[in-house]
């Protein structure tokens, strides 16, 4: 290669180094909107009929082919999420804010982006499955619900299949398919 053949080359190269790095701006295509349960819905990751269970839920809209997921309670929405082939994926994840709903049967008028909601890990009440994790739009509201129920508050990002796991019931991920 030629002194100036390669001089052009890394030219073009820092060029798209650039341009990658002002992507700050990329596209922030819109999100798509929380999809409302219903009465059969079944769990993608145990097959329990979410409906006929208290405790937050949580769905998954996947990012290729917008495919929605529900999910019995946001512990099994963690253990879908939090497998090697999406937890790096943008997904699009929604979980019902408790302080804006009834345990008993959440409303789907207050799911809230999962992303940006907080955690009660190990708190006293239950889900579909046992122990599960309460989700809440505001930190505040997650600590006031963990000085009641016990508990420790934590960020989207700061959950772990060990906090799914301790003192949760293990149940069989035959259902697992993807
Ligand atoms: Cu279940
Ligand atoms: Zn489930």
């Amino acid at each position: 290669m030629n002194p100036t053949k390669l001089n052009w080359l890394l030219a073009a190269l820092a060029a798209i180094t650039l341009t990658a790095c002002s992507g700050n701006e990329e596209q922030t295509m819109a999100q798509p909107e929380p999809v409302h349960f219903k009465s059969g819905d079944e769990c993608h990751v145990c097959g329990m009929m979410i409906d006929n269970f208290p405790g937050p839920k949580g769905e998954a809209i996947t990012e290729k082919n917008q495919h929605v997921r529900k999910f019995c309670s946001t512990r099994d929405m963690f253990a879908w999420a939090l497998q090697p082939e999406n937890v790096n994926r943008n997904h699009t994840l929604y979980v019902h804010d408790m302080a804006e709903t009834e345990w008993a049967s959440p409303d789907d008028t207050s799911l809230i982006d999962a992303r940006e909601a907080f955690y009660v890990v190990g708190s006293s009440r239950k889900g579909a499955m046992g122990p599960t994790l309460a989700s809440f739009g505001n930190q505040a509201d997650a600590g006031g619900f963990a000085a009641e129920h016990g508990g420790e508050v934590l960020a989207y990002s700061e959950i772990t299949m060990d906090h799914l796991n301790t003192g949760m019931a293990m149940h069989s991920m035959d259902g697992m398919d993807h």
